[in-house]
């Protein structure tokens, strides 16, 4: 059984199909200036520097045919999927629905909620709409990967201890087995980011596991 070296311990492929990547958020409102990230204070350009390694891993999964599917958190422009729980956060200049330079913040169809475009989709390639942090809250992802017979995930994204690991929590709950890349994620804090990567390969793997994309490259090959 091919696999991917990986922590805890290896990764098992499942054969032919049931692998796809996952890439979460990569869109200009958290990696860009003027976005939602940078209004909640954020250093963006953290955020940059694992766009090539996505993008690699990308170019893998489309050479070899395996389904990728990316997310983007955005709400309604009546903002009635965004509860206060969620808008009234923060202490940044501009609140969810708000103007900014990249149109109306974390509103779904504004320029700021694009997908960056150094990992634009392809035209046959799925992005969702998610109105929470995890990608199967109030989304159609658990359908779609059913209908794709999926059962591993290989998880990238932004940010890591939010949008990141509440998917990889979600997905793991409903039965896909989920690694996440270590250098395909990414957060405005180094220090939650280790941790995240800690916690969710800690005890055996409780969450699932983690690896390098060099790693996850080789095992595809
Ligand atoms: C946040 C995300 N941090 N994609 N979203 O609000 O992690």
């Amino acid at each position: 059984m091919p696999a991917i070296t990986a922590h805890p311990y290896d990764y098992e492929l499942p054969t032919a199909t049931g692998l796809a990547l996952l890439i979460i958020d990569m869109q200009r409102d958290f990696l860009e200036p003027g976005g939602f990230g940078a209004a909640l204070g954020n250093d963006v350009h953290r955020l940059q520097a694992i766009v090539p390694t996505i993008k690699k891993l990308q170019a893998a999964f489309r050479a070899l045919h395996l389904p990728i599917f990316q997310t983007v958190e955005g709400h309604q422009p009546d903002l009635s999927d965004c509860p206060p729980s969620k808008r009234d956060r923060g202490k940044g200049t501009l609140k969810i629905g708000d103007c900014g330079p990249m149109g109306r913040i974390l509103v779904l169809g504004e320029p700021g909620n694009r997908i960056i475009d150094e990992l634009a989709p392809l035209p046959d390639e799925t992005v969702i709409s998610k109105p929470g942090k995890g990608a199967f809250y109030q989304t159609n992802l658990e359908f779609l990967l059913k209908t794709h017979n999926i059962s591993h995930l290989i998880i990238t994204g932004v940010t890591t201890e939010v949008c990141v690991q509440t998917t990889m929590r979600e997905a793991n709950d409903r039965g896909y087995e989920c690694l996440l890349v270590e250098d395909g994620t990414e957060s405005y804090f180094p220090e939650f980011k280790q941790a995240t990567l800690e916690m969710v390969c800690a005890q055996g793997g409780i969450v699932g596991w983690c690896a390098r994309a060099q790693a996850v490259l080789a095992g595809l090959n």
